[in-house]
């Protein structure tokens, strides 16, 4: 409580204040962790920041991060709850929403608990997603319900990998499901079968280098299944987002189900935005640095996901961190679920393609790339910015007026810009687990200088102040954006009758 002396326990005083509608001038008082105004010359608080010539932001909502997920064989991916969250808040992120797995064979409740337990080490705020990959009868109907009611309000499935893959008709029921309970659910969009054709056809050809990891499932084997997922969506009536949009051709799937009144949303990443397969190409092994899914495009791609963002139809930009260390696990085929076709070794004891552990760490780049190459380069402008990092994310998930907002009543998430600052990205700086950045070298134009969670200084230069276990668990209610919106074929609502 501020003492009778002061009228807020914070005030940031004199910034350019970034919301996700307009940009204005004002000062802002924190009260009990909350923002409780936004206004000019607000009465004293007990700390007051100077902050003239920044820019204050909501804090980032990264509704998408693979943090110390467990592996089938009893391994755990080495970006730990601490970690991963110090690295988040250093990059401007307060809250990120992760993964809970299930393995095939076994019920959710066997992974559940545990990678819950561990999450509470977070230092930020966070959520999960419960991933499905068994749906049977007692998930959908016993502990999907029990989870939502606990606040775990969405789903992720996957059209691909050999761990983690559903079949249609598995997704069908998933679908069926979240919409009875009011859940929404989350897709990454590949063609399993089509994949794995490409790989046997690429390695009986002998090859087997990072680059080739994009041969084996380019554009039209993303565009397939994000049409599929869609249709299938469409037919149940239940709303989707479909992750990591890697390729213009995917993009154009959502554009046009939106166009005709589909509730589907797209996210994407910044690796999709300034990387290319370039980067896969680079010798050495080097481009297992890069081998994640969907695979990174030709140069140029980029620049129409640019703008599909400018047009709307993708409004979030995820991290999708998913952290494999390039001097181990990035040459161990068998360090996680996130490969497809068998673990083939190359003569020279590297893996081929296919058994590179996918994923890329981000969660500390996301803010400051997406900051520099897209508001200091004149791609997008601040609010477009702050609705990509944050507040978009907020409502497709549940969170809208807590996180993502500078409103008075949300959550005093918040980040202090240098917009003039500058800075070459190397990994030293970095606060992640992982041995390096995709991004090592990029000169950073505007960078974070201070974090601020629920009114508390967590990130000041740099140094993490907050502590392992600060963060905290966000639960989340129903919301409108997760009903149906009340079309299925011939008035005939299959989905219902489940
Ligand atoms: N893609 C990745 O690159 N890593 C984790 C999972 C995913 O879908
Ligand atoms: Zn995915
Ligand atoms: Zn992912």
């Amino acid at each position: 409580m501020p003492s009778h002396d002061f009228d807020y326990d914070l005030v940031v005083r004199g910034a350019t204040l970034a919301g996700p509608a307009e940009v204005f001038e004002a000062d802002l008082g924190v009260r009990d962790g909350m923002i409780a105004a936004v206004g000019r010359n607000l009465r004293r608080g007990a700390e007051e920041i100077d902050a003239r010539g920044m820019i204050v932001t909501p804090g980032g909502l990264d509704p998408h991060c693979h943090i110390e997920e467990p592996s089938e064989d009893g391994g755990v991916q080495e970006e730990s709850f601490s970690s991963g969250s110090a690295a988040a808040l250093a990059g401007g992120t307060t809250s990120f929403i992760c993964f809970v797995p299930q393995w095939k064979g076994h019920p959710i409740a066997a992974t559940a608990a545990g990678y819950e337990a561990r999450a509470r080490a977070s230092r930020a705020d966070y959520s999960f997603h419960q991933i499905i990959t068994d749906p049977t009868p007692d998930v959908l109907e016993r502990e999907v319900p029990a989870l939502v009611a606990r606040g775990i309000r969405s789903l992720k499935v996957f059209l691909t990998y050999d761990p983690l893959r559903l079949t249609d008709g598995q997704f069908l029921e998933v679908l069926a499901t979240a919409r009875r309970l009011g859940a929404f659910v989350t897709v990454h969009c590949e063609n399993y079968d089509a994949i794995g054709w490409r790989i046997r056809a690429l390695l009986e050809a002998g090859l087997t280098d990072p680059l080739q990891h994009a041969w084996a499932r380019p554009p039209v084997v993303e565009r397939e299944a994000t049409h599929r997922a869609i249709a299938l969506a469409e037919l149940v009536d239940q709303p989707i987002q479909v992750f990591h949009v890697s390729c213009d051709e995917a993009a154009e799937e959502i554009a046009r189900a939106r166009a005709r009144g589909v509730k589907v949303w797209g996210e994407t990443c910044p690796q999709y935005l300034t990387l290319s397969t370039d980067d896969l190409a680079k010798p050495d092994f080097e481009g297992a640095k890069v081998v994640c899914s969907p695979a990174l495009r030709a140069p140029g791609e980029s620049e129409r996901i640019w703008a599909r963002i400018r047009e709307g139809t993708l409004d979030v930009v995820s991290s999708d961190h998913c952290g494999f260390s390039f001097a181990t696990a990035k040459r161990d085929p068998g360090s996680s679920g996130y490969g497809q076709g068998g673990a083939k070794a190359r003569p020279d004891g590297m893996p081929a393609f296919n058994a590179i552990p996918n994923g890329v760490p981000g969660i500390e780049t996301r803010l400051p790339v997406l900051f520099s190459e897209g508001v200091s380069t004149g791609r997008i402008d601040l609010p477009t910015f702050v609705r990509l990092t944050s507040t978009n994310a907020a409502r497709l998930f549940g969170l809208a007026g807590r996180k993502g907002t500078l409103a008075p009543g949300a959550d005093a998430d918040l980040v202090l810009w240098n917009p003039d600052a500058e800075r070459a990205l190397t990994n030293s700086d970095l606060h992640h687990a992982i041995d390096y950045t995709p991004w090592e070298g990029m000169r950073l134009k505007g960078l974070p200088t201070m974090t601020i969670r629920r009114g508390e200084i967590a990130v000041r230069d740099g140094q993490v102040l907050a502590e392992p276990g600060s963060g905290r668990f966000l639960a989340r209610g129903p919301y409108a954006l997760a009903t149906p919106s009340g079309r299925v074929p011939d008035g005939f609502d299959a989905a219902a009758r489940r």
